[in-house]
């Protein structure tokens, strides 16, 4: 499989810079060179938080915001769906999320189903709010949060969802 052996080399690649870069830093540990290795480590690690678009509710199938590797990512903007509306997220990301971001100045909503099939199932994120990894964690009906969002819904302030 030719797309299977590029992932395991660029695999490959990434550790042995990683490897490089934390040798460098060890063997070299005055200020210039660990701010060197510092900006480096940046470049081996585009995919962030960062990758998600202005004034957008953003969901990553892997943990902490990368999609380096593999992975889903996806985005959904302010002004490209009506507010105080739920939406589905998409069959490519349902069920999927693992780590979310919404890079909004106003507050996001997400539930477990679509569409909401209760109150009970559902969070109102802050703007700014970030997770980098939802395992572990649970809605408030006590079932996982990990790959289980359906729905998104966008708010207008950052006071509430006005549910
Ligand atoms: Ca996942
Ligand atoms: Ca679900």
């Amino acid at each position: 499989m030719h797309s299977h052996r590029l992932t395991h080399a660029w695999h490959g690649c990434v550790l042995a810079l990683a490897a490089a870069l934390t040798f460098a830093c060890v063997a070299v540990p005055s200020g210039a060179a660990e701010a060197s290795t510092a900006a480096h480590v940046s470049v081996l690690l585009p995919a962030s938080r960062s990758q998600c678009p202005a004034h957008s509710f953003c969901m990553w199938q892997n943990y902490d915001w990368n999609n380096v590797v593999s992975g889903g990512f996806w985005s959904y903007t302010n002004g490209d769906y009506a507010l105080v509306t739920w939406f589905y997220v998409g069959n490519n990301a349902n069920d999927q999320a693992t780590s979310i971001y919404n890079n909004r100045a106003f507050r996001t909503a997400i539930d477990i189903d679509v569409p909401p099939v209760s109150d009970t199932n559902r969070y109102c994120l802050a703007g700014g709010y970030a997770d980098s990894n939802l395992v572990g964690n649970s809605w408030p009906g006590g079932s996982t949060e990990n790959d289980s969002i359906s729905a998104f819904w966008h708010s207008y302030d950052n006071n509430s969802c006005h549910f």
